[in-house]
């Protein structure tokens, strides 16, 4: 089907919101044959849609297929600019590398890549991301803030709390952060965040988001190294989560936030941070790459960086880190 009418056909469909169509009503929109309105259904059923049809009703999709193609990331998509562009592929490398090279030709902020796999997905300190194929959500996301450089670090927290506040809206479930980018479910990683800049000496170019989720994996599915460690919203939730819904909701309250800390700065996503930090108030340990430090995590400074206070009373600014909780 030409991927024109596929589009005003899904778009059609998103309009009547789950009521049945007739044949004769898709025929005027698309302005095609009652005939053609058939051939186009059977295609949709071929590329997974659950159609219902029924004799003087029409047809009904009942189920989308679980895919994280632009067209299904767009259709009730609410926002003005992020996820307006989507670049889907099917096998990458890593997303962070697509959007990199998309991002320094000019592509527009809110610009994503998002693939329903990554070969060599990656994580801090070019550590590995597994990404397999048709269970996460691997995408990156390009900003062009018009703010310092020192505070891009910012934007993970940002990231990170949206990404919380869709995971809450799409299933019930109570998340926390671990300090700075690791969202947790009963003390288990689901959420990964990687944030790279592009920047001049003085002038951030953009900033690269990329967010690992791991969405419908069953416990098999995670490699041996990450089993004791990973855990995913659909083994929390205890049932399939459509993904293209998650990214709109996602893109959604990352839009707001992001008006939001342009317009009047960190201290209201540093609120909200807080409110889900996990480690804050908690003796833990930060490995940095030369040492250890343990002590007691304070909070985080306006920006984002991790008020650590040891044993001695010594207080450290930590930039960066892994964090161990006790
Ligand atoms: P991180 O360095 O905080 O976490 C990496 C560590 O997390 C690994 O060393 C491993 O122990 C564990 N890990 C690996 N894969 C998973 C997984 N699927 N679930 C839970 N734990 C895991 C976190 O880095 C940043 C991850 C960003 C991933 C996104 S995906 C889209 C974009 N493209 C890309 O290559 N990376 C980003």
């Amino acid at each position: 089907m030409q991927s024109a009418i596929r589009k005003q056909l899904l778009q059609i469909f998103s309009e009547a919101n789950g009521e049945f169509l007739s044949g004769q009503t898709i025929s005027e929109k698309l302005g095609c044959s009652r005939t053609a309105v058939w051939k186009h259904m059977e295609s949709l059923r071929e590329e997974g849609y659950e159609l219902e049809a029924v004799r003087r009703l029409g047809y009904r999709i009942a189920s989308k297929p679980d895919k994280v193609t632009a067209n299904e990331i767009q259709l009730g998509l609410q926002t003005e600019f992020l996820g307006r562009t989507v670049y889907f592929e099917e096998s990458v490398t890593s997303t962070q590398q697509i959007a990199a090279r998309l991002a320094y030709e000019g592509a527009a902020e809110g610009t994503v890549v998002v693939a329903e796999e990554q070969t060599a997905g990656r994580g801090r300190l070019s550590r590995k991301w597994y990404s397999p194929k048709g269970t996460g959500i691997w995408m990156s996301i390009i900003l062009r803030p018009t703010v310092p450089i020192h505070q891009a670090p910012q934007l993970t927290l940002l990231a990170a709390v949206s990404v919380a506040q869709a995971i809450e809206k799409c299933t019930n479930l109570s998340v926390g952060i671990k300090w700075p980018n690791d969202i947790l479910i009963n003390g288990k990683k689901v959420v990964g965040i990687l944030t790279e800049m592009q920047a001049d000496p003085d002038k951030i170019n953009a900033v690269i988001i990329g967010i690992g989720i791991n969405v419908n994996q069953k416990q098999e599915h995670f490699a041996e190294d990450i089993q004791h460690i990973a855990t995913s919203l659909a083994l929390e939730a205890e049932k399939t989560i459509v993904r293209a819904e998650l990214m709109q909701q996602i893109f959604l309250q990352m839009e707001k936030l992001y008006k939001e800390y342009l317009d009047r700065g960190f201290s209201v996503i540093k609120l909200l941070w807080e409110s889900y930090a996990v480690s804050i108030g908690k003796e833990i340990t930060a490995r940095t790459m030369t040492n250890a430090i343990t002590g007691i995590a304070k909070g985080i400074t306006a920006d984002g960086v991790l008020i650590l206070e040891d044993h001695e009373g010594i207080v450290h600014h930590i930039h960066s880190a892994d964090i161990e909780v006790k």
